[in-house]
Parts: structure tokens; sequence; C-alpha cells
């Protein structure tokens, strides 16, 4: 399999790199310059209309949305049982936290990053002021089910969904409460950091902070 990951370092993409790595797939890299607006350039938009990394290119043919290829990836490496089989009795709950990821907790933090999207730079600061306490509920949210039903998402067994938590974790360190203040979602954290694959990221994508 030919396959190349346009990214920039920390963005949506280190989910799909990180596993990538995890994974041991082979890959190459293409950087996006996001501050000259690369991803919006013809040629990036060819490969992905939505103007967004990540973008990863399966034997020439392009993928996105960041959550949907950590699931494609899981499926075709079965065998490192990041994602319960279609007859395991965990397959819903780790749909429903990866959409629950997606769809709840991701979305807050494009407006978080871009507050100007949903109501104009005008309104920038009012957005971003509902946006904190809103992404603290979800860290209140998911640490409550990790504190009955931890220490993953699901229960005993690590998923890729779980390192999409972390990341989705990593892009709240700079906020006024950043989610390893939750002791659920530290102690969840800590073990995925401890991956010598948390460690070959950071130094790929020249990443230090949150180390
Ligand atoms: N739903 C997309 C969102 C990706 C996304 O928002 N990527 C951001 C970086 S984290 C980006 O490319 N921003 C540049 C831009 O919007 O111009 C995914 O999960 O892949």
């Amino acid at each position: 399999m030919d396959t190349t990951l346009y990214y920039a370092p920390g963005a949506a993409s280190f989910l799909v790199h990180w596993l990538l790595i995890e994974l041991d797939v082979p890959h190459r890299l293409n950087l996006v310059d996001t501050a000259a607006k690369v991803q919006k350039s013809p040629e990036y938009l060819a490969l992905n209309p939505n103007g967004v990394v990540p973008t990863l290119v399966i034997d020439g043919k392009p993928q996105y949305e960041a959550a949907a290829l950590a699931m494609l990836l899981a499926e075709r490496n079965p065998d490192a049982r990041l994602a319960p089989a279609f007859d395991d009795a965990k397959r819903g709950d780790y749909l429903q936290w990866m959409f629950n990821l997606a769809n709840m907790v991701q979305p807050l933090f494009r407006q978080w990053w871009y507050p100007g999207e949903p109501a104009g730079e005008t309104n920038a600061d009012a957005i971003r002021a509902h946006c904190a306490p809103r992404i603290e509920a979800e860290w209140q949210r998911i640490d409550g089910h990790l504190a009955a039903r931890g220490p993953y998402l699901l229960g005993d067994d690590l998923s890729v969904a779980d390192f999409y938590l972390v990341m989705l974790m990593r892009w709240s360190r700079n906020m006024p409460k950043p989610a390893m203040e939750w002791p659920h979602l530290a102690a969840l954290a800590h073990r995925l950091k401890a991956l010598p694959s948390f460690t070959t990221l950071y130094a790929r994508e020249g990443l230090t902070e949150w180390a």
C-alpha cells in the first residue's frame, strides 16, 4: 500500500500520523504550510476540497476526515486490535465514541481556533467566551465516563478512540482549564503519552509543547 499523509504539526493530522507510526504502516509525509494557506491552493483542493489537513493518499486515492482515517487504519490493521470487530459487543460503544468526539468535541475546537467562522470576526470574542465552558463540560462528561468505566473509553480495551481523545485533549493545553485538570482524562493521556509512537510522532512533527 502506497501511503502519503498531508499534515501540519499538531493539527488534526496528528491523530492519523500517530496511528501510522503506532500501526507501523509505511508512509511518506507531505508538510502542508497552513500559515501560507497552501491548504487552499488549487493543487491541495484537488485532493481535499475542504481545504484542511489531514489528507491521506492511499494508492493514489485521496481520503480525508481525521476520524474516518483513524477508523480505516484500525480496520486495515486488525492485528493491532485498535477497533472492536464488527461482531464484538463493544462495537456500538466504539462507533458511539468516535462519532461523539467527531460531532460534539472536535467542532468546539474548530470554533475555539477559528472563532470568526460561526458569526464573523466582530463576534469572535463572544464565540470564544461561550466555547471554553462548553469544552470544559465535555471534559467533565468524558471524565465521568472514564471514572465509571475506564481506564479507556472502551473499558479495558485501548482503541483509536483513545488516541483521538488524547489529540483533542492536547488542543486544550493553553485554554483556561486544560483537559489535564480532570484526573481520569489525565491518567488516560499519561498512558498514551508513554507509548514509543508518541515520542516518535513528536520528533517527526518537531513538537515540544505538552510532551
Ligand atoms: N473535520 C476535519 C477538520 C480538519 C481541520 O479543521 N483541520 C485544521 C487544522 S486542525 C485545518 O486544516 N485548518 C486550516 C484551515 O482551516 O484553513 C478533520 O477532522 O479532518
